[in-house]
């Protein structure tokens, strides 16, 4: 047999997500026992009860159902924008959206994207330079997939990082370069750190490609300012990287010293030479945000000063896969194009975005807010995305329980809280953390009227664990 697991492509055995790891899949086996888990470990908004925004909804809900256009009452089930918009986006397809599109996307609502771009940074954007894509992570993979020739390619990669990064470099095969993020400082990334990275790197024969930036952050969730932009584009100006922009959190800030600024827009206002050298490429999905669509798998990158060849060459890899879904890229043409102020739908579709946007930001707080008050927990404050990412300082009883049980000690305690609350989460150890510090990574999503329950529970575990492992010989350290 070919296809056996000692002969399997080592890069796949090699290659961990923790997001649906061992925590997860120990969460679904208690569900199925009928314990009440609450699913913390996933980004996932529709699936903790967020509902989805109406207007998007109900157009792609007549681009599934054209027929319905032609019924006699659907003005009185669909607004006349809505119905509009649908017609729109149906005559941008070549046959509705059983049919496959470019491989790049719609032309149509490529040009939408690069609007909505050129809007919100304040220069132009070349619609020929957008590629509509499967959710985020299908771009980020295409990318690395043409960055990677083997296993000296090096791409630094923050640490703690989402592990699509970390997963798919060892898929393709290539390095992980890791530059650390400072907890006491805000997560805060230094580009002296940066230096010594790249330096190690090359000292141990890697040649250093790429870099990867996600702002806001997960799990950190940290906002990067302007100036600390302007730093790492210098960066990678001065190293040669291309510097890949992970802003699928771009909307989902909650506090107002840093708004967010993305990449381009820093890159742009930097003038010549940086403007013209350095190589951005920006990711962006309808799966966060007030939107959340995460199941309806869209998203786009932009490319900026990637040379027309290479752009080719994406195309082509692209084409493999025919076309990203359909319906997905008219989600991804609303979400850059939402109702406007004056449109019917306007009204119900800026109170429902704004519902959804400032109970979160009351939750980020409640969730941090919970975390410092628990014993032995400190928590930075979550600035943007979805997650908060306290730091467990563990007693040396609870590092002894879990070397005896055979687990990382942050996956014993998760594992632990599992057990007692029901809540699912993600030890720190699948983000990548310093070493002997501990972390575990929450989304903050569960309903907000939820949220106090959840928090009690969890603080009742964890002060019920200190105490139980406490005892005289210190702790891991931050
Ligand atoms: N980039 C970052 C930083 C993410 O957090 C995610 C998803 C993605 C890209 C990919 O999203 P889409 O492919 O859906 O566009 N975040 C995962 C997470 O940490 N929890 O849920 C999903």
């Amino acid at each position: 047999m070919a296809l056996e697991y000692e002969s399997l492509n080592e890069n796949v055995k090699k290659c961990q997500y923790a997001v649906r790891g061992e925590l997860y899949l120990r969460a679904s086996e208690l569900q199925k026992e009928g314990k009440k888990i609450i699913f913390t470990n996933v980004g996932n908004p529709h699936a903790l009860g967020q509902k989805p925004l109406t207007f998007p909804r109900q157009v792609v809900a007549l681009c599934q159902a054209p027929f319905l256009l032609d019924h006699p009452n659907v003005g009185m089930l669909f607004p006349a924008d809505a119905i509009a918009r649908a017609k729109h986006y149906l005559s941008l397809t070549s046959g509705g959206l059983g049919a496959y599109s470019d491989s790049r996307g719609l032309p149509g609502v490529r040009k939408e994207v690069a609007e909505f771009i050129q809007r919100r940074d304040g220069y132009p954007s070349d619609p020929e330079l957008i590629f509509l894509t499967d959710g985020a992570s299908k771009g980020v993979m295409q990318i690395l997939n043409c960055v990677i020739r083997g296993e000296r390619d090096g791409i630094l990669v923050p640490v703690p990082q989402y592990p699509l990064y970390s997963a798919t470099i060892s898929l393709l095969g290539g390095s992980l370069v890791p530059y650390y993020l400072d907890e006491s400082e805000n997560w805060g990334l230094d580009v002296n750190n940066l230096r010594q990275s790249v330096a190690q790197a090359r000292s141990q024969g890697i040649s250093v490609r790429a870099m990867v930036i996600i702002n806001p952050g997960n799990p950190t969730g940290q906002c990067l300012s302007e100036a600390n932009l302007r730093e790492i584009l210098r960066f990678c100006y001065s190293e040669k990287l291309v510097l890949l922009g992970d802003e699928v959190y771009q909307q989902n800030i909650y506090q107002d010293e840093r708004p967010f600024i993305s990449s381009k827009k820093v890159l742009m206002d930097m003038g010549s030479p940086f403007s013209k050298e350095v190589q951005l490429v920006s990711f962006h999905t309808v799966s966060k945000g007030y939107w959340g669509e995460c199941g309806q798998r869209g998203g786009y990158f932009e490319m900026t000063n990637i040379p027309p060849r290479v752009v080719e060459e994406i195309y082509k890899v692209a084409s493999i896969a025919l076309s990203p879904n359909v319906s997905a890229q008219i989600f991804m043409g609303l979400m850059v194009s939402p109702p406007k102020p004056g449109d019917i739908s306007y009204d119900q579709f800026a109170r429902e975005s704004k519902g959804i946007l400032e109970s979160l930001r009351r939750r980020a707080r409640i969730m941090t807010d919970g975390f410092n008050s628990c014993k032995n927990v400190v928590c930075n404050f979550t600035e943007g995305a979805m997650y908060s990412f306290p730091q467990i300082r563990l007693p040396p009883g609870a590092l002894q329980a879990a070397k005896q049980a055979g687990k990382v000690p942050d996956v014993f305690y998760c594992l632990k809280l599992l057990e007692a609350t029901g809540i699912s989460t993600v030890p720190g150890s699948g983000f990548g953390q310093k070493e002997g510090v501990f972390h575990l990574r929450t989304t903050i999503l569960p309903a907000e009227e939820e949220m106090p329950e959840i928090m009690d529970s969890f603080k009742k575990f964890n002060d019920e664990f200190m105490t139980q492992y406490e005892n005289s010989f210190g702790y891991s350290r931050m």
